[in-house]
């Protein structure tokens, strides 16, 4: 893509450099946030901005410009790139300063990055399902923070890329907590249990949406912690993600979940949540039960 923000300009993505001392670079010192964009819209663009400003908030980045200000700038790069189907990334760090783990003293402005991908839905997965494998959970106690540093959650996934799965479903001790990028869903009985988003897992925009749609189409849904018994003994097995969106998960450490295809819960919740996103962003072309 031609176009990136750099500290609130666009400049050419080419331009897009960043200094050594960055805190991000050096620290991961920042936060990140990634929006779907379809037909040329913003998918639950409130909602990820409203994380990202908590996200900052929570390590003690302090914005020099309102929301209204950044939407309208993220507006103008989906346009100037033309971007119809795919996704915008976007990070803060704390800026550049002599290497030092404490924050800088004196007054570094922080600095800001977004650019765009382009992205088809993930369609043939989304109908077939996918496979996991489960994976101790071995990150930080701060998970609800979107922060760039993701070695736990990089590990994680390169274990299920190596065995060729789509993603590694963490656990601490017995407990499940989420995907390396995406938080997990369990069926049983009817009932759709999933972590509560407290410290252990991000807060999803998707699971967000996911909880909304249950709830309007009384689908008992359980926020609580679940154990890797429950996810070996589930009748469905689903992961939310942005770019992931309703995926079901039809395998997980080599065993079939239920009959080893896409649950009937899991599929109307797909249908339910495609007909969100038409709602946000108009008409989608090609969609999963077509
Ligand atoms: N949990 C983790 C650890 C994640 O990284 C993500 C998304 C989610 C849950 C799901 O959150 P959303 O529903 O808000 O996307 N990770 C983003 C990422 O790193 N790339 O794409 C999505």
């Amino acid at each position: 893509m031609k176009y990136a923000i750099l500290d609130g300009k666009m400049i050419e993505r080419s331009e897009a450099k960043v200094d050594v001392e960055d805190r991000g670079y050096q620290f991961g010192d920042g936060v990140y946030e990634v929006i779907r964009v379809y037909n040329g819209k913003m998918f639950t663009v409130t909602e990820h901005l409203n994380r990202f400003v908590k996200s900052l908030e929570s390590i003690g980045i302090t914005l020099t410009f309102t929301m209204e200000q950044f939407t309208k700038l993220l507006e103008e790069l989906v346009e100037k790139n033309n971007l119809q189907l795919g996704t915008i990334y976007m990070q803060i760090t704390r800026g550049v300063a002599p290497r030092n783990h404490a924050f800088p003293t004196e007054d570094v402005r922080p600095s800001l990055v977004a650019y765009t991908k382009e992205a088809v839905r993930p369609l043939e997965s989304l109908k077939t399902g996918v496979t996991t494998i489960v994976t101790e959970d071995i990150r930080w106690l701060r998970c609800d923070i979107k922060s760039l540093n993701l070695l736990g959650n990089l590990l994680a996934k390169q274990k299920a890329a190596e065995v060729g799965s789509y993603e590694a479903i963490q656990h601490r001790s017995l407990d499940v907590t989420e995907g390396s990028s995406s938080n997990i869903f369990i069926v049983k009985n009817g009932k759709v249990i999933t972590h509560q988003s407290d410290n252990l897992i991000l807060k999803g925009i998707t699971k967000d949406v996911i909880l909304q749609i249950c709830a309007r189409n009384n689908i008992v849904v359980e926020e609580r912690t679940f154990t890797l018994n429950e996810l070996f003994d589930a009748d469905e097995v689903f992961l939310s993600s942005t770019t992931s969106e309703v995926m079901p998960i039809i395998e997980v450490d080599g065993k079939s979940v239920g009959d080893g295809f896409p649950g009937p819960i899991t599929k109307s919740l797909q249908e339910l949540f495609e007909q969100e996103i038409e709602k946000q962003c108009g008409a989608l072309k090609d969609k999963i039960l077509n």
